[in-house]
């Protein structure tokens, strides 16, 4: 049968376009009482954000923010400014044992979703250790029990998310049990947009074919490669209620940010070379601004450019002006390989950083003593060619973009290995790239997450709720 044309109405608004946040909540649940659940779920439906609501949100918000000569962000959701528009919305989704618990069968022919996140941390690199009821990562105790779905409801005020968030509880009552709520901010202040170790975040993700704008030097993926059931996606012949869903992957990923500041410092010896290097590190400086473009200063008006700061291919085979393990070359290897053989792993990214600003004691002491970072979140049709791929063959992978010349090393800011060890790149050092760096401390952490589901609208109305 041949699939009817995407209508944004029919998509959780948080897959395609993100939806727009200055604070976000995620409400961890399982399920005690499935068909009191199932039923309540259909009073829940209505409150469900729709991606063509959150494009409708989306113009408004930057139709203001241009009037008022406000940044606009581009890629990663939008903020909101606090107290002039007022914004909420909800999505949910549901992990492989949410959705058995309600007697979905899973037949959706994912086995990364089917597993979960926990029997992925091995393979993923995580921390943890291996017992006779093999591996148990390093996570935090909510995300070592039974998740079975989480509710994302994201804001222009902590106001207007608990309210929703409220409400939302009180229509799923107590066929629910909260087994956490995790929170995440906009930074304040000229930070806005910068994730915590500083760096302007949510600049680079691909247009979904027919659905959004192009910008210059953006990919243009397949539907399919975002939702199933489509294009790309019809390859895996999913079951009928999986169309116009995506996977999830949530992960909490504190970060170590006056350690990461220190090494930097102590390995550059000048502030002026820790700069470079870090933004080396990243493949852009704190400004947003691409390396490759500008490979010796910041240029905060070509970062704040969304005409030119993503309208960039690496150089095969060199990594004079960005090592080959930059963080955002390992994600996107623009030109390393052929783009057909990226597309199919791109991934829509909508994170948002958590915990709060590094404290004068810390920034002193130059240790963590308040956790922070990002809660990373990311849609895909196939978990093993999105998240899981990213983070395992070409962050962890020490050969990969496999250039002729110097070994690249791990992705500075998430490579990571099982038992720690020794973590290494080349390319850190502009005035000699083939000079490995020992990274010795890994300065982000994993501490939980889980695959998700989240279904269509028609199917979350349709199939996963149930009158009693
Ligand atoms: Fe990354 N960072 O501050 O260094 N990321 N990331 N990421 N990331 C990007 O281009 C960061 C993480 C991707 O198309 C930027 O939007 C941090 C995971 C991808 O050019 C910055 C963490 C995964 C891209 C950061 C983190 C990815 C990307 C530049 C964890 C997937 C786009 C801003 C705490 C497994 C690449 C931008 C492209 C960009 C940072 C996590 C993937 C600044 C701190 C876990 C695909």
């Amino acid at each position: 049968m041949a699939v009817a044309p995407l209508s944004l109405a029919n998509v959780q608004g948080d897959i395609l376009f993100g939806l727009p946040k200055q604070t976000q909540s995620f409400f961890l649940f399982q399920i005690d009482e499935v068909d009191g659940f199932r039923s309540n779920l259909l009073n829940l439906v209505p409150l469900i954000t729709s991606a063509e609501q959150t494009k409708g949100n989306i113009t408004e918000i930057r139709r203001f923010k241009e009037l008022n000569g406000l940044k606009v962000n581009e890629g990663d959701g939008e903020t909101v400014h606090p107290d002039v528009i007022t914004v909420s919305g909800v999505n949910i989704a549901f992990s492989a044992k949410g959705l058995a618990k309600i007697g979905i069968v899973d037949d959706i022919k994912d086995p990364a979703f089917s597993n979960g996140m926990k029997n992925d941390a091995a393979v993923l690199g995580d921390n943890g250790v291996f017992g006779d009821d093999g591996f148990v990562p390093d996570w935090d105790a909510a995300f070592l029990e039974e998740i079975h779905g989480v509710a994302l409801i994201a804001g222009d005020s902590h106001e207007s998310v608990d309210e929703k968030l409220a409400n939302v509880k009180d229509i799923l009552k107590t066929t629910v049990k909260e087994i956490s709520t995790l929170s995440g901010d906009v930074r304040p202040g000229d930070e806005r947009g910068r994730e915590h170790f500083g760096y302007q975040d949510g600049i680079s993700n691909p247009s979904v074919e027919g659905v959004d704008a192009i910008n210059p030097g953006q990919t243009v993926i397949n539907q399919g490669v975002a939702l199933l059931g489509r294009g790309f996606d019809l390859n895996f012949s999913r079951p009928d209620w999986a169309l116009d869903g995506s996977f999830m992957a949530l992960r909490k990923l504190p970060q170590l940010v006056p350690e990461f500041d220190k090494f930097l410092l102590d390995t550059a010896g000048t502030q002026e070379g820790a700069d470079l290097m870090g933004a080396r590190m990243v493949g852009r400086w704190k400004s947003g601004a691409p390396i490759i473009k500008s490979p010796t200063q910041d240029d905060p008006a070509l970062g704040a450019d969304a005409a030119r700061n993503n309208d960039f291919k690496f150089t095969a085979n060199d990594q004079s002006k960005c090592p080959f393990a930059a963080h955002i070359r390992k994600m996107n290897p623009r030109n390393d390989l052929d783009e057909e053989d990226i597309r199919p792993h791109m991934v829509l990214r909508r994170g948002i950083p958590f915990g709060p600003e590094v404290s004068d004691a810390e920034r002193a002491s130059n240790t963590t003593q308040q956790e922070r970072g990002l809660l990373f979140v990311c849609y895909q049709s196939v978990i093993k060619n999105g998240f899981s791929f990213l983070q395992q063959s070409w962050a962890n992978s020490q050969g990969f973009p496999f250039p002729i010349g110097d070994v690249p090393g791990f992705d500075p800011i998430i490579g990571q290995q099982t038992g720690g060890g020794v973590r290494q790149m080349t390319g850190a050092f502009a005035s000699n790239t083939s000079q490995p760096i020992n990274l010795v401390a890994q300065w982000v952490n994993a501490k939980g997450g889980e695959y998700f589901f989240s279904p269509s609208i028609p199917t979350l109305r349709d199939v996963f709720a149930k009158a009693t």
